[in-house]
């Protein structure tokens, strides 16, 4: 049996996609955490993000219940709600598409897909906030809120309800959801269920969804049954380039010693709102020093599972090989398309084999003129 087949065989196919708006599709994280830092210190209260995981997939009313409740703030549920509605309704114009978000709905329209969306937040809520990203309200045949069905996500009644106004049985339904309780609700649906955790390093929890990503990048339609996606080029994804630069810094101090490749770290400081805004993962490009020329650069950016980092970094191999370090020295990057996401491995031996299957990845498709024109872009040697 082929591998395709065998996949197939073992995941149910689906016809239609019901998809979670917050933290799905919309960065909607630092926007809670803006209006809840404002509206706490009007009560002298200091929002700590270490509890963002409480309130995330939550109905509106239980996450503020939750925080009236958490800082014991002198006031309801229902008064806190009407003190940060103009809050967040200010907000709505800033929040920025998930990685992702834009390819995956262009994709599913232009093959016909049928979509839903499906969030906790009150249908005015959802209206108001998809209307500042063109072409979204118009991808979806359905769009529910909270307020339009009795019980909220965890309870499966917004997908079995969009299921129903997709005409759709809940068995040809693929539901795509960042929180816990948005997964719970589309297994109750009984639908299948692809995980995408918004907050980092929690994928160990979502042990009911059939799937767990990394980001929408990772998503395999064709796994569902799906059409896939044509905009891989040689198992390399094209991105908007980013730039990032600055001076060498000293890593772990293990790249060279313990893998045999060196890594260039580059400092995070400066660069917080850019790592937060692009997903973990394997990523490549141009590599500028500024005495030395433009060299090709495979990179992986996040937690480094196999060593479990407590800190998201970045870590760039320069596809040269140097006889001496250049710390201290300004790296500038391009980067330019992704490869996979970041993984944990069963031994050090397979780490490395897979990196340097990145840095080959990454040698032959910075030859394709998708990817060699910015080989002369002056930020590399405008240092
Ligand atoms: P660290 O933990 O400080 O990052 P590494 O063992 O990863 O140490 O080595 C990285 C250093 O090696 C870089 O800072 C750079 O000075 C040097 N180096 C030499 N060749 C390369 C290369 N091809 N790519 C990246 N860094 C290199
Ligand atoms: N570390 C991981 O734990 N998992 C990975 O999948 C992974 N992929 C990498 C890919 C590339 C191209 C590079 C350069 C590094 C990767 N690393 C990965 C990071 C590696 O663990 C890191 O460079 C060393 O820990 C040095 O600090
Ligand atoms: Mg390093």
């Amino acid at each position: 049996m082929t591998e395709k087949m065998a996949t197939a065989s073992l995941t149910k196919l689906v016809r239609c996609v019901i998809l979670d708006l917050d933290g799905t599709l919309l960065n909607t994280d630092g926007i809670v955490g803006n209006v809840l830092k404002v509206q706490l210190s009007r009560y002298g209260k200091q929002w700590d993000g270490r509890e963002a995981h409480k309130i995330l997939g939550k109905t509106p009313f239980e996450a503020a219940a939750a925080v009236v409740e958490d800082y014991q703030l002198p006031c309801s549920t229902i008064e806190f709600i009407s003190q940060i509605s103009p809050l967040f309704s200010d907000q709505w114009c800033n929040i920025k598409a998930l990685p992702g978000a834009n390819r995956l709905l262009k994709h599913l329209k232009n093959h016909g897909v049928p979509m839903a969306l499906a969030s906790n937040s009150p249908k005015e809520s959802i209206e108001a906030k998809i209307s500042y990203h063109d072409g979204w309200k118009s991808s979806f045949s359905v769009i529910i809120g909270g307020d339009e069905v009795r019980t909220g996500k965890p309870s499966p009644d917004m997908f079995l309800e969009a299921a129903k106004r997709l005409s759709m049985e809940p068995s040809s339904c693929l539901v795509i959801e960042d929180s816990l309780p948005g997964v719970t609700a589309g297994k109750a649906a009984e639908m299948q269920v692809v995980a995408v955790p918004s907050l980092p390093k929690q994928s160990h929890l979502y042990t009911a969804a059939d799937e767990v990503i990394n980001s929408l990048l990772d998503l395999r339609p064709e796994k569902w049954g799906l059409p896939p996606f044509e905009d891989w080029v040689d198992g390399t994804l094209p991105l908007d380039p980013w730039y990032i630069g600055g001076p060498v810094i000293k890593g772990f101090g293990r790249g060279s010693k313990v893998l045999g490749i060196p890594t260039a770290n580059l400092s995070t400081k400066g660069y917080s709102d850019l790592l937060a805004e692009h997903p973990s993962g394997v990523y490549f490009g141009w590599a500028g020093l500024s005495s030395r020329g433009v060299f090709k650069m495979v990179m992986s950016i996040g937690w480094n599972p196999y060593f479990d980092n407590k800190e998201k970094t970045i870590e760039p191999w320069i596809l040269y090989k140097f006889d001496e370090d250049f710390y201290g020295e300004e790296l500038r990057l391009i980067i330019v398309g992704y490869i996979r996401p970041e993984a944990n491995f069963p031994s050090l031996e397979s780490l490395i084999a897979k990196i340097h299957e990145d840095g080959e990845i990454a040698e032959k498709a910075l030859e394709l003129p998708l990817y060699s024109s910015y080989k002369n872009d002056p930020y590399l040697r405008s240092s």
